[in-house]
């Protein structure tokens, strides 16, 4: 009978995930979900075998220098891992996996939400009814107007999973397929997807009506919609990020937006999250942007689907296997 690896986890995860982590593991979990303080952390990665981060934790290489022995796995929940730092825990041999697959489906359905959102003003609708203090004086052929989805032109930067699903969605919906990637994906995944690659990201945001990024966030990808780049966009075009908000310059962003050179955007992730610039918040007073709390793979589903992977994982390293969703440093 083998000692239960010590699994300390940084968020309040859903009941069913908890009640299999305490039976399987020896399991410190956070009741309160108060986010754990780096001193907190610290001691974790001195005391414990394996830690259950969440995007609001930053696993830096200053963290995770200080680890101790034992310290084998960091079982990320969720399937970016910009927050840990994948080189220092290799250098450590520290082992790092991630939860991919499981919200592909969900976060490509909120990014489908988004694309339509601003273009067929549905928060703007929506708040007309929300109380009685604006009312409604009842339909007209001119009434709330907004922009047809079909026949448009969708830019997806990233086609990996979540960026495939898009396309996948994005088809139905009667727009044409663009993207850009580090690799082209197979010809029967373009034939599939009708879908039209772009070497050149500058000339692919030249020609496309809807930009949706789907990329990892990476050093290579930080600002990768910078000034210029989004100089380059048409006149009128909107952007869809369920991403990552640094992936934007998101200053840059702002000032084309108010400057109307882009007619909207609706993000669900900010280059400074949880904090929201306030800009941004003005302009979705005026119904510019649709804003989201980084809600695109939150569903009760997935969320268990991403528990149930991080279990996987952590039971497969600690059988002495390569975890299914290990995670390797990045190569430029
Ligand atoms: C979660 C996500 O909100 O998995 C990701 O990369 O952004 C979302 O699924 C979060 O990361 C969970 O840690």
């Amino acid at each position: 009978n083998r000692k239960k690896p010590k699994v300390f986890i940084t968020r309040r995860l859903p009941d069913a995930v908890e009640t299999r982590m305490r039976e399987l593991f020896d399991a410190e979990l956070n009741i309160d979900d108060t986010p754990r303080t780096q001193p907190e952390l610290v001691a974790a990665m001195r005391s414990a075998d394996v830690l259950v981060p969440t995007v609001t934790d930053r696993i830096d290489a200053a963290l995770i220098e200080q680890a101790g022995e034992q310290m084998k796995l960091i079982a990320n929940f969720g399937n970016g891992v910009d927050n840990i730092d994948v080189d220092a825990a290799q250098r450590k041999g520290i082992t790092v996996t991630n939860t991919p697959n499981v919200l592909s489906e969900d976060t490509a359905d909120m990014t489908m939400a988004l694309i339509l959102a601003v273009p067929r003003r549905l928060v703007e609708g929506a708040a007309v009814l929300v109380s009685d203090a604006v009312g409604w004086n009842g339909w007209s052929p001119t009434w709330m107007l907004g922009n047809r989805i079909g026949g448009k032109r969708l830019g997806i930067i990233g086609m990996g999973r979540i960026g495939t699903a898009v396309a996948r969605r994005a088809r139905a919906f009667g727009l044409s397929v663009h993207y850009h990637n580090r690799r082209r994906v197979s010809p029967d995944t373009e034939d599939r997807l009708e879908a039209t690659y772009w070497d050149s990201l500058d000339q692919m945001l030249a020609r496309v009506d809807i930009v949706s990024v789907n990329c990892p966030s990476t050093p290579a990808t930080f600002h990768l919609l910078s000034a210029r780049r989004l100089n380059l966009m048409k006149p009128g075009s909107y952007i869809v990020n369920t991403a990552r908000g640094g992936i934007i310059d998101e200053d840059a962003l702002i000032r084309s937006l108010q400057e109307g050179r882009l007619s909207g955007a609706a993000l669900d992730v900010f280059e400074h999250e949880p904090a929201i610039d306030k800009r941004l918040l003005k302009l979705a007073a005026q119904h510019k942007v649709v804003l989201l709390p980084h809600m695109g793979s939150a569903t009760v589903e997935g969320r268990i689907d991403m528990g149930d992977k991080v279990i996987i994982n952590i039971r497969t390293f600690f059988d002495g296997h390569r975890p299914p969703d290990r995670v390797l440093p990045l190569k430029f």
